[in-house]
């Protein structure tokens, strides 16, 4: 296949698709800022040997050096690690600029989907998506992650939305823009810390091979978009709806009253809900992401 020179799979990347063996993209922003140093990377290694154990190749993708990377080696990762919220977190927008600079690029679920797409690759695993935040009726915040799905076919999995975003308008964006949104074992939107949102699916899925299934439905199609699966956290991470969200209320009030806004206010809400939980949402927020990189090895193994 030609490929787009600004594209730079890994030779293990590479050699698995053309291989048609199963592969899931990692992303990278939540790497950089989405957790802190060490345990980002911890994570981000323990993430790609739990797809291996399920039988894919896992290829975390970044921005580095103005090429759209799928396959890192230990040193890039660990790069981004520590460089944490210096490297730019890229989204689509952000890409075209980047790659004329020859610059690096953290890439969030929605430039993630760009290159796996580029790449080949139909599956993706991470922890949460963006989505509309709360008051998005008024200032217009709305993760570019959201069009993302409806615009690139690559299946993104994940443990729903958190609380921090307004869950109910996010679904409602995604169903306007025809985004099947797939529970995974479960009838209900699975708010990332906690397994339950109170906020009901329509679409349901018990199996790996029913979603690799219909991901081929809608290859065989032609749908220009993707698919999410939301994955609920393990039963024995989930943390307590009514603690978590007072701590996000707390979070999200001082977010405020700082003025934090735009591409700054994923990270900040996070490290302030890990500092008012003791680090316990971390140990969840690693937790979660676990066992979505395992349903998307199964997924990607059955398609
Ligand atoms: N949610 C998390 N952790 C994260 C993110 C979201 O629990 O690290 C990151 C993801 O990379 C996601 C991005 O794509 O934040 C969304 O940012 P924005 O709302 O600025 O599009
Ligand atoms: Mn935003």
């Amino acid at each position: 296949m030609e490929r787009n020179s600004f594209l730079k799979l890994s030779p293990e990347v590479a050699d698995a698709l053309k291989a048609g063996k199963p592969v899931v993209a990692l992303e990278s922003t939540i790497i950089s800022h989405g957790m802190p140093y060490p345990q980002n990377v911890e994570t981000a290694f323990a993430c790609e040997r739990i797809c291996r154990e399920n039988g894919a190749v896992p290829a975390t993708c970044a921005i580095l050096g103005g090429k759209l990377c799928a396959g890192l080696t230990a040193d890039q990762i660990d790069y981004l690690g520590r460089q944490g919220s210096q490297v730019t977190k890229a989204s689509r927008r952000d890409i075209p600029l980047l790659l004329a600079r020859g610059m690096d690029g953290a890439t969030t679920v929605a430039a993630t989907m760009i290159i796996a797409h580029m790449a080949g690759i139909r599956v993706f695993a991470t922890g949460g998506i963006g989505g509309v935040h709360r008051n998005g009726q008024d200032t217009m915040d709305v993760s570019a992650d959201l069009d993302e799905l409806s615009k690139t076919p690559v299946c993104v999995v994940c443990a729903g939305a958190k609380a921090i975003l307004d869950l109910p308008r996010t679904m409602e964006y995604l169903e306007t823009k025809g985004v099947p949104v797939i529970g995974f074992g479960t009838d209900e939107l699975p708010a990332f810390y906690t397994a339950q949102s109170g906020i009901p699916l329509t679409l349901r899925a018990d199996e790996p091979k029913e979603i690799a299934d219909a991901l081929n439905a809608a290859k065989a199609l032609g749908y220009p978009g993707g698919t999410l699966v939301t994955v609920p956290i393990p039963q024995e991470w989930s943390m307590d709806p009514k603690y978590i969200n007072g701590i996000i209320d707390e979070a999200l009030m001082e977010a405020d009253q700082k003025g934090v806004v735009g591409k700054a206010v994923t990270p900040f809400l996070l490290a302030k809900v890990k500092d008012l939980t003791g680090g316990a949402s971390l140990e969840a927020n690693i937790h979660l992401v676990f066992n979505n990189v395992k349903t998307a090895a199964q997924i990607a193994a059955a398609l």
